[in-house]
């Protein structure tokens, strides 16, 4: 049978990556290019992408994955390029935790008000959402200069083809589209004075985007043609997609540098009470919507393991597997934590304000980390099936959290379900099996899922005991 070679470019906020994935009508397998990192760089005027290494990096990870059939790029969401009349970059792109959305949403707010917003949109209130970043960004000079915007696996792309496009599932994440329609919202853009022209036309994921250029194959090493075609460019799209689910009552929790918990649906939660719990509604793949809670996830781990000099995480977690269970907990999904810096201090600090026992050492704050992400998934899940009623039996872990098993089992703990985790590189296999569904080498969407399932490690964690004792933190955090 044909095996078919697709090249996964998946950046995430942390590391880059160039997988390979092989595909067969009952196979697929997938191995690792090349890796790098993605180091975020402060600048007098703020925090910025280092978009030229990442480029560098991706270049050099085509090089290595050698002969493919076609090339795919996801990436983190809602940031952005921009680039002048003459095609050229104009400055580095901001990074979605830079300081300059700070207030901007109340004067967003005068305009359009959040409720109307979310009713247009169907997204959550984010500070680093790309309506905000192009509100605070007005007044400058350089977005006045720019003719076009595109967002990060879209602007990779056009630099390896030349073909401008914005990728719809990464597009749902700028608040500047219509979750009903698929298309853009005019509407809000228009009252907030963003130029909606900035942006190329809608790329659909499965769409080809070009082949790469006579220059990108000379510095590869690649004889063409080789395509590029247009995945789930978002990378959490990517990611639900590559989750192994069979049937429809599954929950998701895509867990990495953050965590997006919640479900997969038809159609998009858009009452007031979905906006008050915050939850979002991405588009994902074959018109399916990723309807979601953004949790800050294991950067309050990465940042305090950056605070302490990087120990060995095996050991921390073992450690930290001995702490007694939820002694002290912070809400996960509080913004508050988003900035970088000082992460062990913030989380005594939250801690200690909410009068609980300070955690004392860094196993005391990982515990404190894990229980509260792991109570932050069990509300996210459960809110979700009540906001959608969509009840679900199972919890699919996916992402690079899924290393993490004391995790996964806290997390079937406070769910009172039980969790599937795998795969580990979620995003990049999505990425992979999209491509190799536009070249027709799998079906719909089932069949793609039964795919992973078939072929993809997976470990099943039980729930322990009951979900009482969570339920009791849960309510004491809603109290503080
Ligand atoms: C995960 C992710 C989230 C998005 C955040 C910022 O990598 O893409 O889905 O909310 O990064 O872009």
């Amino acid at each position: 049978a044909e095996i078919k070679s697709y090249a996964a470019v998946d950046l995430g906020a942390s590391s880059g990556r160039v997988m390979v994935g092989r595909v067969g009508p009952d196979s697929l397998e997938l191995s690792e290019a090349h890796r790098f990192p993605n180091r975020p760089v402060r600048v007098p005027e703020g925090l910025r992408w280092d978009i030229l290494a990442l480029y560098a990096g991706v270049l050099e990870g085509l090089r290595a994955a050698g002969k493919v059939d076609s090339v795919g790029i996801d990436s983190w969401a809602v940031d952005y390029g921009l680039l002048d009349a003459d095609g050229a970059l104009l400055g580095n792109p901001v990074h979605y935790r830079d300081a300059r959305t700070e207030g901007v949403a109340e004067k967003v707010w005068a305009s359009v008000p959040a409720a109307e917003l979310y009713a247009a949109t169907g997204l959550q209130y984010a500070p680093f959402n790309t309506l905000y970043q192009l509100t605070a960004a007005r007044l400058t000079r350089q977005l006045a200069q720019a003719e076009r915007l595109l967002l990060i696996p879209d602007l990779l792309t056009h630099w390896l083809t030349g073909e401008p496009g914005t990728e719809l599932t990464n597009a749902s994440t700028t608040q500047l589209v219509d979750p009903r329609t698929r298309d853009w919202s005019y509407d809000v853009a228009a009252r907030l004075g963003i130029d909606l022209s900035l942006f190329a036309p809608l790329r659909q994921p499965g769409d080809p985007a070009g082949v790469l250029r006579p220059e990108v194959l000379e510095e590869t090493g690649l004889t063409g043609p080789v395509p590029v075609t247009a995945v789930a460019s978002h990378d959490t799209a990517s990611a639900v997609a590559a989750v192994p689910a069979v049937g429809e009552r599954f929950a998701y929790i895509c867990t990495g540098t953050w965590s997006l918990a919640g479900l997969e649906l038809d159609a998009p939660v858009l009452t007031e009470e979905s906006r008050a719990a915050n939850f979002t509604n991405e588009l994902g793949i074959d018109g399916t919507v990723r309807y979601l809670r953004n949790i800050m996830g294991l950067w309050l781990l990465q940042e305090c393991l950056r605070a302490w000099g990087e120990p060995d995480l095996g050991g921390l977690l073992r450690d930290a597997a001995e702490v007694p269970a939820l002694r002290s907990v912070v809400d996960a999904g509080d913004a508050a934590f988003l900035a970088p810096g000082r992460m062990p201090e913030r989380i005594a600090e939250a801690c200690r304000a909410s009068g609980q026992p300070v955690p004392a050492s860094p196993a005391e704050t990982t515990r404190c980390i894990l229980d509260s992400l792991a109570l932050a998934h069990r509300r996210a899940v459960e809110d979700a099936q009540h906001l959608a009623d969509h009840p679900v039996d199972v919890v699919h872990v996916v992402g690079g959290g899924t290393r993490n098993a004391l995790l996964c089992q806290l997390t079937a703990d406070a769910c009172g379900l039980p969790v599937v985790a795998g795969p580990t590189e979620a995003a990049a296999l999505g990425n992979v099996l999209i491509q190799a569904r536009a070249h027709g080498l799998v079906g719909d969407r089932a069949d793609l899922r039964g795919l992973l399932a078939r072929t993809q490690p997976l470990t099943r964690y039980e729930p322990r005991g009951t979900t009482a004792p969570w339920r009791t933190a849960q309510a004491r955090l809603a109290e503080r």
